[in-house]
């Protein structure tokens, strides 16, 4: 009997949705049988994690930085990351200087992370806050966005962010919050990669928007 009279006969009574799972009734020949098909329900949420603290501790595959265009470091992460990281990190980013100039807003660069526990920064430059009617949020998501693309390409399966522009740029942190996590959210619903995204917070207020975001999403 080849494939297709074996589905002839193969008839399928009903069946019962369940998390992960159908509940399957189908006949074969004169007998009526029942069996469970399972699926994968993982959302993109589930693929969010929220964190508080020092985005230079992360073992993961990258690390994003809140750069700034001359990519020579800065204050705030920036200035963590490079004094964690040690000169390799500037070395690097001083070859990408030479070869592109600095980094335009909502662009994103890569170098090694030197002495970090992650594998590679990715640069990234957030927008200064000048009121938001100067296309801010159109290049706070373009950060996150490039800063996923750029990731892919480099085989990361995990990859940590800070809240990109909330410092000495002075998002409004709940704005900022929504951007963020809506970016991220599309991204990974139209891609597989990568598995983990972490939002590294480092104050309670961003730690809280974004843990309020991800609950709005139905994660606990
Ligand atoms: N781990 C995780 N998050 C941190 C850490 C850390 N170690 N340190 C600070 N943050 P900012 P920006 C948070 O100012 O607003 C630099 O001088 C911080 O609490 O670092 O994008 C650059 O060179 C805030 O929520 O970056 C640029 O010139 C978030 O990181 C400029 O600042 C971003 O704050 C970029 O400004």
């Amino acid at each position: 009997m080849n494939l297709v009279n074996s589905l002839k006969i193969l008839i399928l009574r009903g069946f019962t949705k369940q998390k992960s799972s159908y509940f399957v009734d189908y006949q074969l020949f004169n007998t009526t049988l029942n069996g469970v098909l399972y699926y994968s329900s993982m959302q993109e949420s589930d693929r969010i994690e929220i964190t508080m603290g020092d985005i230079t501790k992360m073992k993961v595959d990258a690390i994003v930085n809140a750069a700034n265009s001359s990519l020579l470091g800065g204050g705030g992460v920036d200035g963590a990351i490079h004094r964690a990281g040690g000169p390799a990190i500037l070395e690097d980013c001083i070859r990408i200087r030479e070869k592109q100039g600095g980094c335009p807003t909502g662009e994103a660069v890569i170098t090694t992370a030197g002495k970090l526990p992650a594998k590679y920064v990715i640069h990234t430059v957030g927008p200064v806050w000048h009121g938001g009617k100067s296309s801010e949020a159109q290049k706070l998501a373009t950060c996150y966005l490039n800063s996923l693309k750029l990731a892919v390409e480099n085989s990361c399966q995990t990859i940590a962010f800070p809240n990109i522009s909330t410092g000495v740029y002075g998002y409004p942190k709940p704005e900022a919050a929504r951007i963020a996590f809506t970016t991220v959210s599309e991204f990974l619903k139209e891609n597989t990669r990568p598995e983990k995204v972490i939002f590294v917070c480092f104050d309670p207020e961003n730690y809280q928007l974004m843990n309020n975001l991800l609950k709005e999403r139905g994660n606990p």
